[in-house]
């Protein structure tokens, strides 16, 4: 029998930080996985090199279900974004390992194509409306089928989802920055903006907001009400989501689409927003939810309630999340969008991946496992950096969510 024989975990900051766990079998055979949790990275880092590792030295790689339950329902303490991540780390690299012995592509494993390739949305932003349009003119010209559009609301410093130079999400280093947020800016604002994209672009592509947590129910209710004429693909995130009745009250007033998910971690954490059809869109992803093992169990719910997937990948998720995600969502029924955004050069040099971009699509690679590998002496030179994303602070001082 193969065994676990070697776990390493690394952390290294190229453009972004980024935690990597890399299994070795005693058949030299190696798999990776992502466990990073964007400004919280080194939890994760203890928590697979402190707690998980000495349980999966010796372990049967190929038992990926088993050493699955046995790290959830062993550890006592489930679900939350620290355990679920690092969870993920290790599913991730199994699957990888499975791959490379079988001789097969991940998206094989998990029952082989449903689709040619990958539909994914690019980030349009812009210091005002003008500079948005020029952007999402630049989305569309490198072929995006689908755009998420975001604007710097005026007078208020700092709006989420808006690219200082070449940077997106401009974690400070050291300490957060804070920003200033005024929800009555963004409802006047917001909504001009999206119908300036279709004005001047149409609807030959498919158009995305996130409100990234900003709105209550009743706010985000209306702001979804009043951009139904832009038909867009989904308005994200519109209310924090702890509370998933909430979405009750968005639902009963707009049929613009909501999508939700991308902070959560477990299938119980989705299970209300998915078998009450509160939500089109499931944006859990590899990472965050506990592996492919796990977020595929969330697709095949969402599945039954026409709930359709879109995957969390930003940069703060890694190309092994990023290969991982495009495998899944090359094999399963339900599948709705990818979310992509390249990463930086920096990150190219540390992880290699086969995935590929054309026409609007990222395609699998077809070698063995998930296709990435990561050079760790490249890593060396770039060595953590502490940073943190930005916090809101409403116009009288009081923190916001953001
Ligand atoms: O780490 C947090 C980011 O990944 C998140 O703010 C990005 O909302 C986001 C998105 O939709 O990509
Ligand atoms: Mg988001």
């Amino acid at each position: 029998m193969s065994k676990i024989e070697r776990a390493e975990v690394f952390v290294a900051s190229p453009g972004r930080t980024f935690v990597t766990l890399r299994l070795t079998t005693s058949d030299g055979v190696t798999g990776l996985g992502d466990a990073t949790l964007n400004g919280r990275e080194l939890a994760v880092a203890s928590y697979l090199q402190d707690h998980l590792v000495p349980l999966l030295l010796g372990k049967d790689p190929a038992r990926i279900e088993d050493i699955w339950q046995y790290l959830y329902r062993g550890a006592y303490w489930r679900r939350g974004p620290v355990t679920m991540t690092a969870i993920a780390a290790v599913d991730t690299a199994l699957w990888d390992i499975k791959g490379k012995v079988a001789g097969l592509p991940v998206y094989q494993l998990l029952g082989g194509r449903s689709r040619d390739g990958v539909m994914v949305y690019g980030h349009a932003s812009g210091t005002d409306t003008a500079a948005l349009l020029d952007d999402v003119d630049r989305f569309l010209d490198l072929g995006f089928k689908a755009v998420r559009a975001q604007a710097a609301v005026p007078d208020v410093g700092g709006t989420y989802g808006v690219r200082k130079g070449k940077v997106y999400e401009p974690a400070a280093s050291s300490l957060p920055e804070e920003q200033p947020w005024d929800t009555e800016a963004y409802l006047r604002f917001a909504p001009g903006y999206l119908a300036a994209v279709r004005e001047r672009f149409g609807f030959g592509f498919h158009l995305l907001h996130d409100v990234h947590h900003r709105l209550t129910p009743i706010e985000a209710a209306r702001f979804g009400k009043q951009v139904e004429d832009c038909r867009l693909f989904w308005m994200e995130d519109p209310t924090p989501v702890e509370n998933q009745e909430s979405f009750r009250i968005v639902r009963q007033h707009t049929t613009t689409p909501l999508a939700v998910g991308e902070v959560l971690n477990s299938i119980w954490d989705v299970q209300h927003l998915i078998t009450e059809q509160l939500i089109d869109y499931v944006r859990t992803s590899v990472v965050h939810a506990g592996g492919l093992t796990h977020l595929r169990r969330i697709f095949d719910l969402a599945a039954l309630y026409q709930v359709r997937t879109g995957s969390h990948g930003a940069t703060d998720l890694s190309p092994v999340t990023l290969a991982a995600a495009v495998h899944l969502d090359t094999a399963v029924p339900n599948f709705g969008i990818q979310e992509y955004m390249a990463h930086a050069d920096e990150t190219g040099e540390v992880f290699r991946s086969g995935v590929t971009f054309a026409d609007g699509m990222l395609h699998v690679s077809e070698e063995p496992g998930l296709g990435v590998e990561y050079d760790e002496k490249a890593a060396e030179r770039f060595p953590y950096q502490a940073r943190y994303l930005p916090v809101a602070r409403r116009l009288d001082g009081s923190v916001h969510d953001w």
